[in-house]
């Protein structure tokens, strides 16, 4: 089915996105690598050696302005979390992180899917949180065929297979065009204590579909990290558990090629990181090198600063630039404190950008030494891994070890604390529950796992039956609604004067949240400036304010604080006057107009006013000054009649006087405006001469009514004046 393409000016249309569903199917289907040409990339001023093709569409990083614009991305997948819980919400989420170049999306729910035992249908929050519906992922899934329209670039969406419905899952996955999942038996055993035989052949049948549908598989062993006491004590059975997962999936029939390591770092600054992040990065990439490695944060460190997260950040991507990451994974850097915020996905996702950008074709420049204490400390965890699978399988292999409580244990193997996850191969949820096959078992399906005993004559697997839901697309039956109240219609109609109507409240985890974050700094303790803080925030207004973060500056001296809070009120579109925007020229045209015509200024502070800073600042190079477009200049200094100025404009054959004026009692600056105008029309110079005027209190209206041609107040800078007086020569027909 097609689109219609998006258009960048307009937000996205939930209600059109919504409209025709029930009939709606992916246009693709599968995972998708980025496009790398071998050969580098080009752009700007810019030779890269390890870039996949630029974006149709997109948002540089905040430098690029100074690059022209160019928006370099990164060879490897670039995953974000949108997590919102509200997949209307989640979809707009997703968009803006593919206009930063996110194309791997995860998360369509906030309740642990494990939990549920079927598939639910309709968009329900409930009180346990959103759990996975077709609807939600129809939805999403349509939303990204158009964003990647958009961006030109195809874009992942990912969820998880996991819980006793996990086949069902897949299933529902493989229909609705879902391209990655989270899938690995050991989760389920470990972290769910669904029973360990359960798992293992529910994941068989989940692998099974999910390579039918070409799903990008991520394993689990991150989260061994993440609950370990000592997580980087336990980078030895972290291999193991991906070995069996590997092995277990390729046993299944998954290419290798869709098989993901869920790779993370074992720890974070402070600890010297470099010493066990890297050894335990190439040693895995040693063992498992016809695997693609996915490399995360650990969320198990993410504190409540967004800068200390993202400082981590940075060297965890260049530890997989130094050794190989095929997806590079981000977390909102805010995890420790909120419902991930959106604009903080992009901080996660700017981060790889820019990191990939700055070390781009490290390999060629930096290599690593394997002489020295690397190559051992690397020999060393491969050596202890094998031990650890060798011990399991002597044992009585893997579901003889989890019953010991071989895994999750907080020592470094071969020492055990004792502290391991044990789990009883008698017990845990769907135990009993699994029931042989009978000889002639059939089942109309593809991507069935196991014995299927395809009647005689029958060609096709689904054949009798017409085709299954895989083959033909249009047998799969679409629920909407359930309930009438806890659906996504209701929660449309409240969003509804914000997102279509003109009612404006700032948001972070939902349309209209109203939630928003402010910083401050207060000279006081800890505990007495977290209450302040709510204190401030009540005062100012703010709902529901909550301390997030507090780093002390000093015990006594006072703490940077961070609090959010809801801004109870709306303001209305229609009562916000927004200024005609100023358009500048591309900096190159401006210096190229300056250098045909010689420009030369001159310039001084006018009247009885001693201020010179503000019009030095706007002179002079350092500070980004006219000088710095090639403009000459004569500065006359301070308290400068309006007569001298124009008689040295002639004197040196200016083109242009600038007039600085700070002082505005009796409207004196005005005056002074108005007189230039007068004096310059007197000499009969008035149409060779460009005239400008700034200052504290002068405004871009006030160039008008004092017959100047331009007008500046605060926070102007050089290219502003120099924008000014190219496109008046240009009017004139100078240039
Ligand atoms: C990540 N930041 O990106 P439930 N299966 C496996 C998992 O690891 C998970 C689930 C299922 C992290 C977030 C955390 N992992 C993901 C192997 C969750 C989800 O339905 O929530 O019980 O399971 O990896």
């Amino acid at each position: 089915m097609t689109q219609k393409p998006l258009d960048p000016h307009k937000k996205l249309d939930i209600e059109q996105i919504l409209e025709g569903l029930e009939n709606y199917h992916p246009t693709r289907h599968g995972w998708t690598w980025r496009d790398v040409p071998e050969e580098g990339v080009d752009m700007g001023p810019f030779h890269y050696r390890n870039m996949s093709r630029p974006l149709k569409n997109s948002i540089g990083l905040p430098a690029s302005k100074y690059f022209d614009h160019i928006d370099p991305q990164p060879s490897c997948v670039v995953t974000t979390e949108i997590a919102s819980g509200r997949f209307e919400d989640d979809i707009r989420r997703m968009r803006m992180a593919a206009w930063h170049g996110a194309d791997h999306i995860m998360v369509i729910r906030t309740t642990g899917q494990s939990h549920i035992d079927g598939l639910l249908e309709g968009t329900p929050e409930g009180v346990g949180g959103v759990p996975i519906t077709r609807k939600q992922i129809r939805a999403s899934r349509k939303a990204c065929d158009m964003i990647e329209e958009e961006v030109g670039r195809p874009i992942n969406f990912h969820s998880y297979v996991s819980g006793v419905a996990g086949p069902e899952v897949a299933v529902l996955f493989a229909e609705e065009g879902i391209n990655g999942a989270h899938q690995d038996p050991q989760y389920n055993v470990l972290y769910r204590n669904v029973n360990m035989y359960r798992s293992f052949v529910d994941a068989a049948e989940a692998k099974k579909v999910m390579a039918g549908a070409r799903i990008f598989q991520i394993d689990g062993a991150h989260n061994a990290n993440a609950t370990a006491k000592a997580g980087w004590l336990v980078m030895p059975e972290l291999m193991v558990q991906h070995g069996i997962n590997c092995a277990f999936s390729v046993a299944v029939g998954m290419d290798k090629d869709l098989i993901g390591l869920s790779t993370v770092p074992p720890d974070a600054p402070p600890a010297p990181k470099l010493w066990y992040d890297l050894p335990y990065a190439v040693a895995l990439r040693d063992f498992f090198s016809e695997f693609k490695m996915r490399a995360q944060q650990n969320t198990r460190y993410i504190e409540a600063d967004i800068e200390e997260a993202i400082r981590t950040h940075t060297v965890d991507t260049l530890i997989s630039m130094l050794t190989r990451a095929d997806i590079q994974s981000t977390i909102t850097p805010d995890e420790g404190r909120n419902v991930p915020w959106h604009y903080n996905n992009i901080r996660g996702v700017q981060t790889v950008k820019q990191t990939w950008a700055a070390l781009d074709g490290i390999k060629e420049l930096v290599s690593l030494n394997y002489e020295g204490p690397l190559g051992e400390m690397v020999r060393d965890l491969k050596e202890r891994a094998v031990a650890f699978l060798e011990e399991v399988i002597e044992s009585g292999g893997y579901f003889a070890a989890v019953e010991k409580g071989f895994f999750v244990d907080s020592a470094k193997y071969p020492e055990r604390n004792g502290d391991g996850i044990a789990r009883d191969g008698k017990g845990g949820v769907g135990v009993g529950t699994i029931i042989e096959r009978d000889s002639d078992y059939y089942a109309p399906v593809c991507s069935h796992f196991g014995e299927n005993h395809l009647p005689a004559g029958v060609e096709h697997v689904c054949d009798p039956i017409g085709g299954c839901t895989l083959c033909k697309p249009e047998k799969i039956v679409y629920i909407d609604e359930l309930d009438p109240e806890d659906n996504c219609n209701r929660r449309l109609e409240k969003t509804l004067p914000y997102r279509k109507g003109t009612s404006i409240k700032p948001e972070a985890e939902w349309a209209g949240d109203g939630t928003v974050l402010m910083q401050f700094f207060v000279p006081l303790p800890e505990d007495v400036a977290a209450v302040y803080g709510v204190e401030m925030a009540k005062k100012m207004g703010l709902n529901d304010p909550e301390v997030v973060n507090i780093q002390v500056m000093h015990p006594a001296e006072g703490c940077f604080v961070e609090v959010k809070g809801k801004v109870g009120f709306d303001i209305d579109l229609t009562s916000l006057h927004v200024p005609e925007k100023e358009i500048i020229l591309p900096e190159q045209e401006l210096r190229d107009a300056v250098k045909k015509v010689g420009l030369r200024v001159v310039a001084a502070t006018v009247g009885e006013d001693e201020h010179s800073v503000g019009l030095r600042e706007i002179l002079d190079i350092k500070h980004g000054g006219i000088e710095k477009y090639g403009v000459k200049y004569t500065y006359l200094g301070t308290s400068v009649p309006v007569g001298k100025l124009v008689d040295a404009a002639i004197e040196t054959g200016a083109h242009a006087i600038l007039i600085s004026t700070i002082i505005s009692h009796n409207d004196v600056h005005r005056a002074q405006m108005k007189k230039l105008a007068d004096l310059c029309q007197e000499k009969g110079i008035r149409d060779r001469i460009i005239l400008i005027a700034g200052g504290t209190q002068v405004s871009r209206e006030m160039a008008a009514e004092t017959g100047l041609d331009a007008t500046f107040g605060r926070g102007t800078k050089g290219i502003h004046v120099v924008n000014a007086m190219v496109k008046k020569l240009k009017a004139r027909g100078v240039i």
